[in-house]
């Protein structure tokens, strides 16, 4: 196998991985800026479907209406160039000093008020450019000390955040839902709706649940210790699983942002295995940052390097599955029965208070001997991951 990307297997990128300068907290930036007509090509050379945007990631923030159109025009041009899209789009609400209490739920109201235009500004063109999701992340809703913030009315703001955008894009007719990113902190010391838990709870709270789902991210749940494919499997069974951000973590610590597959190799590849037995249709969205020792064709790499893995771990998932020696240690783990309903058809509690062979007549023992076999079954797993078995 080559594991050549072609767009049909919907790799996308935000124009803020690539073009990420490596500014971080101790160092300035050690590349140059990147125009986004560039990174559409290189990205479509490497076999790219698409990309993705903050407003201020193709439109330099406080730019004139002229110089606004022409950056979209010029965007447009390169994606009709290449036959690139543009299957999701966010606004960034955490760069400018003014959000650095927030957006939707800063203490200061005005500040509220502008992060809701600002953001209905980039969903009229998000929609304009054949967007299907739009992404919010709020990197800067939180807050560093108790005192500072107000849980329960911010999560009211919020709220009536979402439920104004919901309104909003259901009223302009727009085919786009909405998917929100958890994150647990960096940069706010705390961030509201920390983990996909917290963002599926609230999200059935709102006017229209049915536009919203999640984007998680891979470092984001794995910063809070959790084990991202079991978030991402009850977002699946929720049927939220409305966009995926890939990339790679090391465990709890700062938001590495590493390319996938770098990182928790064995939960990535759970992970591919789940999205591609589980229903899952959407992009493959990577949001990495190449790390800042790499000059520009090492960002081109790093990117590249993204969709290999993908589609190595994909092949090794697919092989893993498809060894008979695998299936016969599935069910020898009882795999299949876990898909069997626990109670018969129609069963009340009566008649499972009424059967002798749940409870009375149930040989505890036994079962409690029975070994369940997944140390051969993970073992197989690794052999298959390691390129070990065929
Ligand atoms: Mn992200």
């Amino acid at each position: 196998m080559s594991y050549n990307p072609t767009p049909e297997d919907r790799f996308t990128f935000g124009l803020w991985t690539v073009g990420w300068q490596g500014r971080d907290p101790f160092g300035d930036a050690t590349r140059p800026a990147l125009d986004p007509v560039e990174s559409v090509t290189r990205l479509a050379e490497l076999g790219a479907y698409g990309v993705t945007f903050h407003d201020d990631d193709l439109i330099p923030f406080g730019a004139s209406e002229a110089e606004r159109a022409s950056h979209i025009k010029r965007f447009r041009q390169a994606l009709d160039a290449t036959g690139m899209t543009v299957p999701m789009a966010t606004t960034n609400l955490f760069t400018h000093p003014v959000f650095k209490d927030g957006a939707f739920t800063a203490n200061d109201r005005e500040v509220r008020r502008y992060a809701l235009r600002k953001t209905m500004r980039n969903i009229d063109l998000a929609a304009e450019l054949g967007a299907k999701t739009y992404v919010a992340w709020g990197g800067r809703e939180g807050a560093e000390s108790g005192g500072a913030k107000d849980v329960r009315a911010a999560l009211d703001r919020m709220k009536e955040a979402f439920d104004l955008l919901g309104a909003y894009v259901t009223e302009q007719g727009y085919d786009l839902r909405f998917a929100v990113e958890p994150k647990p902190n960096e940069p706010r010391g705390d961030i509201l709706l920390p983990t996909v838990g917290h963002a599926l709870a609230f999200i059935e709270r709102l006017e229209r649940p049915e536009l919203f789902g999640v984007n998680p991210e891979v470092g984001h749940e794995q910063m809070a210790g959790l084990n991202f494919p079991h978030g991402i499997a009850q977002a699946l069974w929720a049927g939220k699983l409305f966009h995926i951000d890939l990339n790679g973590q090391n465990g709890i610590k700062y938001d590495q942002d590493l390319r996938f597959g770098a990182g928790d190799l064995r939960a990535a590849f759970w992970l591919v295995d789940l999205l591609e037995t589980g229903g899952y249709e959407g992009p493959r969205h990577f949001d990495f940052k190449p790390p800042r020792t790499e000059d520009i064709s090492g960002v081109w790499a790093s990117a590249a390097g993204c969709m290999r893995n993908y589609l190595i771990l994909k092949e090794r998932a697919a092989a893993f599955r498809a060894d008979p020696e695998v299936q016969e240690a599935l069910r020898a783990s009882r795999l299949d029965q876990l898909g069997e309903p626990t109670l018969n058809e129609g069963e009340t509690p009566a008649a499972l208070l009424a059967d002798r062979t749940a409870f009375e007549d149930f040989d505890l023992q036994a079962a409690a001997e029975r070994g369940m076999a997944f140390e051969r079954l993970d073992q197989l797993a690794m052999d298959h991951l390691l390129a070990a078995r065929g």
